[in-house]
């Protein structure tokens, strides 16, 4: 549907031509696109059936902006707004972007100051020029600096990990409070997305002003941004900004849908509503101005023909289109099966892994320390490794099977760190890359294979040895190792690591039409780093994995056997 891109034209078109001095027309073309955007009609449909009659119709908008909308839906193109954008300098849009700037204080800028651009704008603010200017002022000088530093953080995304702790805080802190009623996490946190560019919040509440008044006193609070009875905006101290929206109790269910996205998802339900003859907003679901929906999510999703969508998979993939399964569930887990302890890199004894597994309901958990030729991580010798199978053995915990295992470096030739007798030895051998990252995509891959073909080894581990903003996915013929590892009953790795995340949800998807099994492990090197398997069960949701994709799903017996 073209609704929205021909209203957002509209709406540039009034900007621009506000910043040109052109009277009325602004209010024109905005007053047409807010009635555009806001119609339950395809915009398109109305022409193929009406024509430019039809257009001339809708309420707001005049002949010549219809003739502007029959321009587009034809050509893709209005002319006259390629050569509006063409009047005013490149930068000024940007500028738009800047809170508390619209187009009236753009153009003041651009007219007294001269002004083009966001560079020109903080040069402006250092020497406090702005503050002189009418309509201006101290205190829109503060603004728009408060807004600058906000732009720049905006291209700041932290990881999923790195952002949970604090969310979990921050909604608990909520739901203390008395006046609360309800509250969530919305945005690409509620989708466990890899990497978060702002928390999202929603609350429904006996006194708003109040939650807004105790969600800006949260400890974790930098600065405060905005504030009102319904919503407040904040910064937090690892500059994230978090906003906290206080919605009335019957929208809760279509806020929640709406805040929770992702965009294109909304945009495509949003379509599919038109289609059956309804209107789907944040407010609820409507048919002829009457509310039929909207207290819950799942309400809505089935009015419109759907069984409820968990949030992860909501990235306009499938899930709007095909039938879905019943998908891997975070309690389908049994257990971890790649841990480190203080006998290498890792924080904690295996005791004290054991008990925090213990905690989780895991039935099994295995440890697998770093091989020898990982110095930097305190990788053990042969000697040591035997050593600690018998301690292992020694650890008991009920309820949890302990088993020994090691993470194997491939080495540079695909031979492995420890010799076939000394991993028969093990219950669990992972094969893992630390090295050699650069080797070519042939090389890699037969020195991959090489390592596999080990009958002893039975797991291959964060497959792309990528770290997430940091370090590039390694060069991988991909397919092939799918295909060996699904003939010859190897499993790969789900790496629940924030920064590693890997396989990401696209390879998983890639690695499941070539019926490869998967195993999640959090690669854990302390306690609390067991937690993590949350973010490798949402990248096996996000693919649509069932739970018999998933090994460490099985019982322990039968686990055991696919060690074998
Ligand atoms: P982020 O913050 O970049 O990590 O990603 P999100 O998905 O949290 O995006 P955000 O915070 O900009 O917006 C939260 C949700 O609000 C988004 O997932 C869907 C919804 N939303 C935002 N803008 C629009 C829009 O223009 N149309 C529709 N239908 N939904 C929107
Ligand atoms: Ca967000
Ligand atoms: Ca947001």
């Amino acid at each position: 549907m073209k609704n929205q891109e021909i209203a957002d034209i509209f709406y540039n078109m009034a900007d621009i031509l506000e910043i040109l001095n052109v009277n009325w027309k602004p209010q024109a073309y905005r007053k047409a696109a807010r009635s555009i955007e806001s119609m339950n009609e395809n915009i398109e449909t109305i022409y193929e059936k009406k024509g430019l009659k039809g257009i001339d119709e809708i309420p707001g908008v005049g002949k010549s902006i219809a003739k502007k909308t029959e321009e587009y839906l034809k050509t893709g193109k209005i002319k006259e707004y390629e050569n509006l954008k063409k009047k005013i300098p490149k930068g000024l849009d940007e500028l738009m972007d800047v809170m508390g700037l619209g187009p009236k204080k753009v153009k003041k800028l651009f007219e007294e100051l001269k002004i083009k651009n966001i560079k020109e704008l903080k040069t402006a603010l250092k020497k406090h020029k702005i503050e002189s200017l009418e309509g201006f002022g101290k205190k829109s000088e503060e603004n728009i600096e408060k807004s600058l530093e906000l732009i720049k953080q905006r291209k700041k995304r932290l990881l999923l990990g790195e952002v949970y702790p604090i969310v979990k805080e921050l909604i608990e802190y909520l739901k203390e409070k008395k006046e609360t009623k309800k509250v969530e996490v919305a945005g690409s946190f509620r989708r466990m997305e890899e990497t978060i560019g702002d928390i999202d919040i929603l609350a429904v509440s006996n006194n708003g002003k109040k939650t807004i008044q105790d969600f800006i006193k949260f400890p974790e609070v930098k600065r405060v941004l905005a504030k009102g009875n319904t919503k407040g905006v904040v910064l937090l101290k690892n500059n994230l900004q978090c906003d906290l929206r206080v919605v009335k109790e019957n929208q809760f269910g279509s806020a929640l849908q709406y805040f929770t996205g992702n965009k294109p998802h909304n945009i495509e339900l949003r379509k599919i509503a038109i289609k059956k003859g309804y209107k789907l907003n944040e407010y609820g679901l409507f048919k002829n101005k009457k509310r039929v929906a909207g207290n819950t999510e799942k309400e809505i999703y089935k009015k419109l023909g759907f069984q409820y969508i968990p949030p992860e998979i909501r990235i306009n993939e499938d899930e709007l289109k095909k039938k879905i399964p019943r998908l891997i569930d975070y309690n389908d887990i049994k257990g971890d099966l790649h841990v480190h302890t203080r006998d290498s890199d890792g924080l904690n004894t295996i005791m004290e892994m054991a008990l925090a597994a213990k905690k989780l309901n895991y039935n099994y958990l295995g440890i697998t320390n770093h091989s020898k030729t990982r110095k930097i991580s305190s990788g053990l010798e042969e000697k040591d490794l035997i050593k600690k199978i018998k301690e292992i053995k020694n650890t008991k915990v009920k309820g949890l099977k302990l088993l020994s295992g090691s993470e194997v470096d491939i080495l540079k030739n695909g031979e492995l760190d420890y010799s076939d007798k000394i991993l028969k030895k093990l219950d669990i051998v992972i094969a893992a890359i630390h090295s050699g990252f650069k080797t070519d995509k042939k090389k890699m891959v037969d020195r991959i294979l090489k390592a596999l073909e080990n009958e002893n080894v039975k797991i291959f581990a964060h497959p792309f040895g990528r770290l997430i903003n940091k370090r590039e996915p390694y060069n991988l013929d991909f397919e092939k190792i799918c295909k060996f590892c699904a003939k010859n009953e190897k499993y790969i790795e789900i790496n629940a690591q924030p920064e590693r995340l890997d396989l990401d949800y696209k390879n998983i998807k890639i690695a499941l039409k070539h019926n490869v099994k998967f195993i999640i492990n959090t690669d854990a090197h302390k306690k609390e780093n067991l937690e993590f398997m949350r973010f490798g069960v949402a990248q096996a949701m996000k693919a649509w994995c069932r739970k018999k994709d998933i090994i460490n799903t099985l019982p322990l017996k039968e686990f055991m056997k696919k060690m074998k």
